[in-house]
């Protein structure tokens, strides 16, 4: 390899904005950030140039490199990194910042920024992004000089860590990474502060899970630790108590515990529902219950639910924010699954049936029936999968009412290998697919898209093969937005508009870009097919026939 050329203008002592920058990624441990380059930050690329330990992965959109970054955020529970340019690129990586927002993932944005000179004169392509970003980030700044940038990142990682996670973004004007400065202090790799549950909220709780019949655990929320999540199941396993996983977070304990009764949110089990609505006693633990986890704020309603409700979150300000609860309890949630350890509870009468139903009919929602198409038959696929993926296999989506399929029919087993957006974008499955399969290249990771989501970044498979992530693309493809399309034959039946698709030959363009592609007719076909595509020592894409009738696995198109 020939020698690197040394960085301009800086000595031993004297670093670029650009090498604090990366100095201080590097002391807070990233090892890699997603990315489209811009002129705004080449000062950052630059001090990349001589950072081995951090790999820069570069895509084509920064809507994709975005939600790359959120991934990898939801992978570790480290901040994913991203690194985008000015107006254009911020705007475009803005879907991952409000989906790193709802879905609680520490995540930090970075933009190159216009130099300080010319600010407030709308310089080129010139946003103020403190303000531009507020609503959808948990702290979005300017970095002023560079001497301050240690502390920039050593807050924004903490920042986007504690409490209830989230987005940060720094904005990084031009000439604030180009200037030459005496190396600055680096802050130590942050941790997220947190507090444990008071003895006396346990207390509580045992006495109110002690009198209910008919409790229902809802879990949910982001910065769980595989120790907290097994504590809670055994705690829910000698108590009898149903656990439910709030929406998009179905992957937080194994579905085929006995304890295990199913998720809200959209497509779940109208039974489900009901038992929620007739529960004596509700313990949301991590959730914020949001509107589709509680049907549109219909399942429990505000201000104060019918259903006593014990709520735990690490946010204070979650606590009470719709719901009022009979008990709130502020503490983070790697704590509360083991402080469960400690506390007993009495045996109320009626638990084990309650229980017993709950699970029995969550087994009866979940298990595919028999196929009967001539179409690939979603259910079958998504139960095969189930039935045959890894034990460690990750399995991300988008949105669309192919996920309602994917959700329904796909029994998550470990923590942290449900890769699904509970902001609902699309687009979302196959950026987070290849951020995953970078982050784990020894695991299965499948990504499902449908025709429409698989739309936003198809391009992105260039991104996996540049960078060898050998995931497997699944297209549902039914010629529709038909999410939308189902929408519509039920508010206005007969009247379709813009709900069409004229699709590219997806197995074409896979190819185009170095994938493995194949199209996938019949049910039948598609395990073999799975194993062609997971055998091609490359990205693969299926894209599976699907009967645009079948707009979920409940409405289903007359004509
Ligand atoms: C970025 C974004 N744009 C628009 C929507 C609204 N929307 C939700 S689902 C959907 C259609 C999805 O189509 P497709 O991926 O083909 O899945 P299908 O519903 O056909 O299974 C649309 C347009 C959205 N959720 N996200
Ligand atoms: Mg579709």
């Amino acid at each position: 390899m020939p020698e690197k050329p040394a960085a301009e203008g800086a000595s031993a002592q004297e670093l670029s904005g650009g090498q604090i920058l990366v100095a201080a990624l590097l002391k807070q441990g990233v090892d890699r950030i997603h990315c489209v380059p811009g002129e705004s930050y080449l000062a950052v690329l630059d001090a990349l140039y001589d950072a081995p330990e951090i790999a820069v992965v570069s895509a084509r959109h920064e809507g994709a490199a975005a939600n790359m970054a959120e991934a990898d955020g939801k992978l570790t529970g480290r901040p994913g990194i991203c690194f985008v340019t000015r107006g254009p690129g911020a705007m475009h990586a803005s879907i991952g910042v409000h989906t790193a927002f709802q879905d609680s993932t520490p995540m930090v944005l970075f933009v190159g920024q216009v130099a300080r000179n010319a600010r407030d004169r709308e310089g080129f392509q010139e946003v103020d992004f403190r303000a531009a970003f507020a609503p959808v980030a948990k702290w979005a700044a300017e970095i002023e000089s560079p001497e301050r940038i240690p502390e920039y990142i050593a807050r924004a990682f903490r920042t986007a860590m504690s409490g209830r996670s989230g987005p940060v973004v720094l904005s990084l004007p031009e000439d604030v990474l180009s200037e030459v400065v005496p190396a600055p202090t680096q802050a130590e790799a942050a941790v997220a502060a947190g507090a444990a549950p008071r003895a006396a909220d346990l207390e509580t709780l045992a006495t109110l899970l002690g009198s209910a019949s008919r409790p229902l655990v809802v879990i949910g929320g982001s910065g769980w630790t595989d120790e907290s999540l097994a504590t809670l199941l055994e705690f829910a396993r000698r108590n009898e108590l149903p656990l439910v996983s709030s929406f998009r977070r179905q992957d937080l304990v194994d579905n085929r515990h006995e304890n295990y009764c199913g998720h809200l949110g959209l497509g779940a089990d109208p039974s489900l529902a009901e038992r929620v609505r007739s529960a004596d006693l509700i313990v949301a633990v991590g959730s914020r219950l949001s509107e589709n986890t509680t049907n549109g704020y219909s399942l429990l309603t505000p201000p104060v639910p019918r259903q006593p409700l014990v709520h735990v979150h690490p946010d204070p300000n979650e606590l009470g924010r719709v719901y009022q609860p009979k008990l709130a309890v502020a503490c983070r949630l790697a704590d509360f699954g083991v402080a469960l350890s400690s506390i007993t509870i009495s045996r109320a009468s009626g638990r084990t049936v309650w229980l017993r139903a709950a699970r029995d009919a969550y087994v009866r929602f979940s298990t595919p029936p028999a196929s009967s198409q001539d179409y690939v038959d979603l259910a079958a696929v998504v139960g095969w999968l189930s039935d045959h993926l890894d034990e460690d296999a990750i399995v991300a989506n988008g949105a669309g009412n192919y996920t309602v399929w994917v959700h329904r029919y796909f029994r998550y087993r470990r923590p942290r290998t449900e890769l699904a957006p509970i902001s609902g974008a699309m687009g979302y499955g196959v950026p987070a697919a290849i951020a995953a399969k970078l982050r784990h290249p020894d695991r299965q990771v499948v990504a499902f898209a449908g025709d429409g989501c698989f739309l936003m970044y198809p391009q992105e498979i260039g991104t996996a093969v540049q960078n060898r992530a050998n995931l497997v693309i699944l297209v549902v493809n039914n010629g529709i937005y038909g999410t939308i399309r189902m929408h519509q034959e039920r508010r206005y039946p007969g009247r379709v508009v813009g709900t069409d698709i004229l699709n590219p030959d997806f197995v074409a363009l896979s190819r185009a870009h170095g994938a493995y592609g194949e199209k996938v007719d019949s049910t039948d076909a598609f395990p073999a097919a799975f194993h062609r595509a997971t055998a091609a020592a490359r990205p693969a894409v299926l894209e599976l026939r699907v009967d645009p009738r079948q707009l979920s696995p409940t409405f289903r198109l007359q004509t």
